[in-house]
C-alpha cells in the first residue's frame, strides 16, 4: 500500500509573481496550498490540473488537490493584474515515485 502523505504549503502572490516560486510536492500527495495575497487580486491557476482559484487581497484561500500527474506545471495568474502580468508565474513540480 503506498503511502498517502499530505502536504501543505503557505503561498504569497503579489506583483508580479508568487511566493514560493516553486512548489515541489510527489506524486499522488494530497497538497493543500493556503494562498494569500499582499496586493490586489491574483490568480493561481494551473491548467493540466484544473485549478483556477481566486486570491484576494488579505484573504485566505485553500486550494487543495491530489498531485496524481507528474512533472512540471506552470502556475500563472489569469486575471490582469498590471504591467507585469504576464510575466507573473510559478511552478508545481510533481516528481514521480521511485
Ligand atoms: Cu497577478
Amino acid at each position: 500500500m503506498p503511502d498517502v502523505s499530505q502536504k501543505a504549503f503557505k503561498l504569497e502572490a503579489y506583483r508580479f509573481s508568487y511566493s514560493p516560486d516553486t512548489i515541489v510536492v510527489n506524486k499522488g500527495d494530497v497538497v493543500r496550498i493556503t494562498a494569500t495575497s499582499r496586493d490586489v487580486t491574483h490568480v493561481f491557476f494551473i491548467a493540466e490540473y484544473g485549478i483556477n482559484e481566486k486570491v484576494e487581497k488579505g484573504k485566505y484561500k485553500d486550494i487543495e488537490f491530489v498531485a496524481d500527474k507528474a512533472g512540471e506545471f506552470e502556475i500563472i495568474c489569469s486575471t490582469y493584474c498590471g504591467q507585469g502580468h504576464y510575466r507573473m508565474k510559478a511552478k508545481l513540480i510533481v516528481e514521480e515515485d521511485e
